[in-house]
């Protein structure tokens, strides 16, 4: 390209972790040349950080797959998408015929909720598919939180947030929003918020076995001993019940089995519980007593208090203690946002429920969560002869051979899939093992709309940004990838891709001009239809969200909102649309079976007994916990030198105390063991992990042949999930205990 070429600019939100900045792309021809924060943002605002402003080489990383790569006598090679789709339906249709549908599992990984396709096309596709052999990353991340929403709320994507600009008091546990810039608490500049916080006189209080840099900005950090968040928080909720001083207010009407929750908790003192977690009586008692008496407050909880062993519980206490202090639903505490693409509110009363364990994993028999079996259960699903085995795999977004634990048994269970298809920017540890790779184009090439993190945003907005460069000569959409995967998968492969989007709109619309709570109401669907605007199906389908959702215009209809969102409106608005800040929502947001807040349902009473038994057990002596760093994210920024080195590596961080106990000295190897088996991993020793606690990060081990990633593979770390064997889970949810596992590391002479 010659440098007259002017460069201009366009907007992208960044999909690179939850924060969703709005970031200024600088385009040079068709190669995104810088990244800056958009200032005009209605929610970041300008905030940019190390990964965003990374944008432009991450989105050109020469790794990355431009054509389709199908089997051919044991290795892959380049194909044409029509060769590749015919590959997919050949490997996947004769056996949906001969074995049913349960023999094609699914896999989900987490950048499925940073796109418009991964939001759009995978409920289509287990719709047609109908497998309960649907696995994703939530079982190895916050399933707990959305099983306890169920039981609390009726519904398991009613997640409370904090509410950061307004909260007068943060109880923070088992997250680093320092490093991970946020989960289940979309906030772009949260340490910007968690500093504006202090200053305005909040406190903030950290618990993490790791003085982390969220835990150096805070008021108090409590470096609690893994895995017993959920003896800490019952024991606050027991102080507050003992000390009278719950003060549910406006909540008191909407709750059920406040009693029974208060005899339940009864044996959880501080006295009972400061030994496992290792933090003294009176500061538990001193915590419980600055909470309630906080203006406001909001308790959140996240990773390191969501993949341990009573993870479940503990997420269920983290809203049962917003409610005992009157903090949900009210401004300063926790809030249920309302997002552009949620359903429109509806009068409130008693509603479906929430169920679990409807059916079950077929070798261990766990209960099945949100229709999900776990993550750590897939291996053996391959491996397990029998009807309902998983002969062929369809892996969207995913690298579970680095994810999930034992990576070595799930990397070879994979190889003796009759089929598989991985829809992948990168061969990678997991893709490698695939019949046929989809490579979708870099983000600067794909349109973005937040369907999943608006509705976890601690403000109400919505944005759209439009491919910031067109699709380059020979690519697909990852929309029309994943339609044509559909289609190949449907036994109507070689249909259009359109079809897919056509069918969406058509049957949503026939739902809501059904529906007398509906704006459309009445109204002829096909008229409908026809004045959705957009220039490709997803656009449609955003439109018809959009119009039909609590801001849209009801297509015209007086039901609409005021705000008349539609896909026009919104394009008007490049910067996006700021909706508010968010509003009470109890009892409207409430689906459970009696209508009210079911405080202590009784999936929860039958696992409480298994975290009073946690109370005479004695701790391991040395735990491992996981860490993330600002500069990475999961499995799969291990490619762009601007985001390796430095202190972005694969360490073992051990206590100075341990060290010495242990024999280890810094940079030196040790080989740490545990159920799943050893590592050998250089140490770092550290006193910003406390005693009894190593910290190992997650989503390295980039050393296995026939991948493509050549960065990563020059550093590759190890697979922390290699200590795994998969057994352990928190029960409720299925979900893998990744962190607060016991395990022992001697040094390497
Ligand atoms: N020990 C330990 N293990 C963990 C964790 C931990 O804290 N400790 N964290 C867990 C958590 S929270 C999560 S969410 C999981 C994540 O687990 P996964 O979702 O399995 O892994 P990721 O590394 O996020 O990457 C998923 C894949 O998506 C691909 N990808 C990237 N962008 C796109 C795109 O635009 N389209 C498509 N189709 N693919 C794309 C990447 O190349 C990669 O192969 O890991 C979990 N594993
Ligand atoms: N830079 C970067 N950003 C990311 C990601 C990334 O990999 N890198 N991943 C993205 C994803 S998929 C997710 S889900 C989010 C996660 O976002 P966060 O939930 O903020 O995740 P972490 O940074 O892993 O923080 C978890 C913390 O829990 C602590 N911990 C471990 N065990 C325990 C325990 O038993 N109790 C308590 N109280 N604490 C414990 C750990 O020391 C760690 O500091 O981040 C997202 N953003
Ligand atoms: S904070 Fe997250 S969304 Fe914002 S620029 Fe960084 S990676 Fe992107
Ligand atoms: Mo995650």
């Amino acid at each position: 390209m010659s440098h007259h070429d002017a460069a201009r600019t366009a907007l992208r939100i960044c999909p690179l972790c939850e924060a969703t900045c709005g970031l200024t792309l600088t385009i040079e021809g068709t190669r995104v040349t810088g990244a800056r924060g958009d200032r005009d943002d209605v929610f970041s605002q300008g905030f940019i950080c190390p990964k965003g402003a990374s944008f432009g080489e991450l989105d050109a990383d020469p790794d990355r797959l431009r054509m389709p790569l199908v089997r051919e006598d044991g290795r892959l090679r380049e194909a044409s998408w029509d060769e590749a789709f015919d590959a997919v339906a050949a490997g996947l249709r004769p056996l949906i015929e001969q074995y049913g549908p349960n023999a094609v599992g699914v896999v989900l990984g987490n950048p499925n909720v940073h796109t418009m396709a991964g939001a759009l096309y995978p409920p289509v596709l287990l719709s047609t598919l109908r497998t309960r052999n649907l696995f994703t990353a939530g079982t190895l991340d916050q399933m707990p939180k959305h099983v306890s929403s169920g039981l609390l709320f009726g519904s398991p994507v009613a997640i409370p947030v904090p509410d950061l600009d307004r909260t007068d008091h943060l109880l923070l546990l088992g997250a680093n929003p320092l490093e991970s810039n946020g989960s289940l608490c979309t906030a772009a500049d949260f340490p910007g918020k968690l500093k504006a916080l202090r200053r305005r006189g909040g406190k903030l209080v950290v618990v993490d076995p790791r003085r982390t840099r969220t835990a150096k900005l805070a008021d108090q950090h409590l470096a609690i001993r893994p895995g017993t968040d959920a003896l800490l928080l019952a024991a606050l909720a027991q102080v507050l019940f003992e000390e009278k001083r719950t003060e549910p207010g406006r909540l008191e009407q909407h709750v059920e089995g406040m009693d029974e929750l208060r005899e339940a908790i009864q044996p959880f003192t501080p006295e009972a519980v400061a030994e496992a977690c290792d933090i003294p009586a009176d500061e538990i008692r001193t915590m419980a007593r600055e909470l309630a008496a906080a203006p406001t407050a909001a308790v959140y909880g996240r990773v390191g208090s969501s993949t341990v062993e009573y993870g479940t519980l503990a997420n269920w206490l983290v809203d049962v203690l917003n409610i005992l202090t009157g903090n949900l639903d009210r401004p300063g505490g926790a809030l249920f946002p309302l997002a552009a693409t949620d359903r429109a509110p509806r009068p409130a009363g008693p509603g479906k429920g929430f169920a679990l364990g409807r059916w079950q994993s077929r070798v261990s028999g766990h209960p099945e969560a949100k229709g999900e079996l776990p993550m750590a259960a897939l291996a053996e699903e391959i491996e397990t002869p029998g009807e309902g085995q998983i002969r062929a795999l369809i892996s969207l977004a995913a690298n579970p051979v680095l994810s999930a634990p034992d990576g070595n048994r799930l990397d070879a269970a994979l190889a003796g899939l009759d089929f598989m298809v991985s829809v992948d920017p990168y061969l990678n540890e997991t893709s490698r093992r695939a019949h046929v790779v989809l490579p979708p184009p870099p983000p600067s090439q794909s349109a973005h709309y937040d369907f999943a993190f608006s509705a976890f945003a601690v403000r109400n907005q919505v944005r759209y940004t439009r491919p910031a460069v067109p699709l380059e000569e020979g690519r697909l959409d990852e929309s029309e990838i994943l339609a044509r995967l559909i289609l190949a998968a449907s036994g109507m492969h070689g249909a259009e891709p359109s079809a897919v989007d056509a069918m969406v709109i058509e049957s949503t619309l026939a739902k809501a001009v059904a529906d007398p709570l509906s704006p459309v109401h009445g109204r002829d669907a096909k008229e409908l239809a026809a004045q959705l605007t957009g220039r490709t199906g997803p656009e449609r389908r955003l439109d018809l969200m959009l119009r039909l959702g609590p801001y849209g215009d009801g297509f015209g209809a007086q039901g609409g909102s005021t705000h008349g969102l539609t896909l026009d409106r919104l394009l008007a608005h490049p910067h996006g649309i700021d909706l508010g800040p968010l509003e009470p929502r109890v009892p409207e947001v409430l689906k459970t079976r009696s209508g009210r807040i079911e405080l202590f349902p009784a999936p929860i009473a039958a696992d409480l007994p298994r975290l009073r038994r946690a109370l005479g057990e004695r701790a391991a002596s040395l735990v491992l916990v996981g860490r993330r760093h600002l500069r990475s994210n999961n499995s799969w920024l291990h490619n762009v030198p601007a985001l390796g080195g430095g202190t972005n590596r694969c360490t073992l961080q051990v206590h100075p105390e341990d060290a010495a106990r242990l024999g280890l000295a810094d940079g030196a190897t040790a080989r740490i063991t545990a159920d799943g088996g050893a590592l050998d991993v250089p140490v770092e020793v550290t006193d910003t992990v406390r005693t009894g606690v190593v910290s190992l990060p997650h989503g390295w081990g980039h050393n296995r042949p026939g991948t493509r990633m050549k960065v990563a593979a020059a550093s590759p770390g190890v697979n922390v999930n290699q200590l795994l064997d998969g057994s352990r889970l928190d029960p409720l949810s299925g979900t893998a205990v990744l962190n607060g596992f016991p395990v022992e590391v001697a040094p390497i002479s």
